[in-house]
């Protein structure tokens, strides 16, 4: 499938240093190789410093999101190969899901497409909360299953996409954003130059 014209956007965060670079840096650094590697439009929100979740099972995270027009010929699995390729090249290791990580880089959305179809997608986005720590998807599920619950994703992404249209539920990005608790709104916070996820390590 091909669309064109449209945006795809990506959920960007990290909570541990790559070799020096602090979890500030290596954001940067990889919104400039998605760039490098085709994403030419690519425009990163400001960064946010976010508590870990859950709570408690690491240091805190650096999180951004990006929108880029979607380059003519590409597809979602495409963007995801690259995703990981970009993850990889910045020592992203999978152990533990929702473990810690160097770089963390998730499709939120490719156009206005739902994969692999309505069914599979509302199964996960739908999933009992203590499953969704355990259960992996095995396949690409767009629009992102967590998106509209983590206020992580929602802050920076009103950034870049405010208007941004859920395709399952008509929401937009501003709406979702507005239907979280404030007390999550509020732990998004814009990250200070003398945080020690921007310091070099
Ligand atoms: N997959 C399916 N759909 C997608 C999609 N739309 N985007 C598949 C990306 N990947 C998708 O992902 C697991 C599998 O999901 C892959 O095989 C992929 O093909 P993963 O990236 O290998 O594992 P993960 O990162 O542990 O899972 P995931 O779903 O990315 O984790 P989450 O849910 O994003 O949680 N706290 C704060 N404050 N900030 C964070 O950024 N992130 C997490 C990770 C936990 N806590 C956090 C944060
Ligand atoms: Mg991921």
């Amino acid at each position: 499938m091909i669309i064109i014209d449209e945006v795809l956007l990506i959920a960007l965060g990290a909570n541990l240093p790559y070799k020096d670079a602090p979890p500030a840096q290596t954001l940067l650094m990889a919104a400039d190789a998605l760039r490098q590697e085709g994403l030419s439009t690519l425009h990163l929100s400001p960064l946010y410093a976010t508590p870990c979740f859950p709570a408690g099972a690491g240091p805190d995270y650096v999180n951004a999101a990006a929108a880029a027009s979607i380059p003519s010929g590409w597809d979602a699995a495409r963007t995801l190969a690259l995703l990981h390729e970009v993850e990889a090249r910045f020592g992203r290791r999978r152990d533990t899901r929702w473990g810690m990580r160097t770089l963390d880089l998730d499709l939120i959305a490719f156009g206005s497409a739902i994969a692999p179809d309505p069914a599979t997608f509302a199964l996960w986005r739908d999933l009992d909360p203590a499953l969704q720590r355990r259960e992996t998807p095995d396949r690409l599920i767009l629009p992102h299953p967590r998106l509209q619950d983590r206020a992580f994703v929602l802050v920076p992404l009103h950034d870049v996409a405010p208007e941004w249209t859920h395709p399952v539920t008509g929401r937009t990005v501003a709406a979702m954003l507005a239907d979280l608790p404030a007390t999550d709104r509020a732990e998004v916070r814009p990250l200070l130059p003398d945080s020690a996820l921007v310091k070099p390590v």
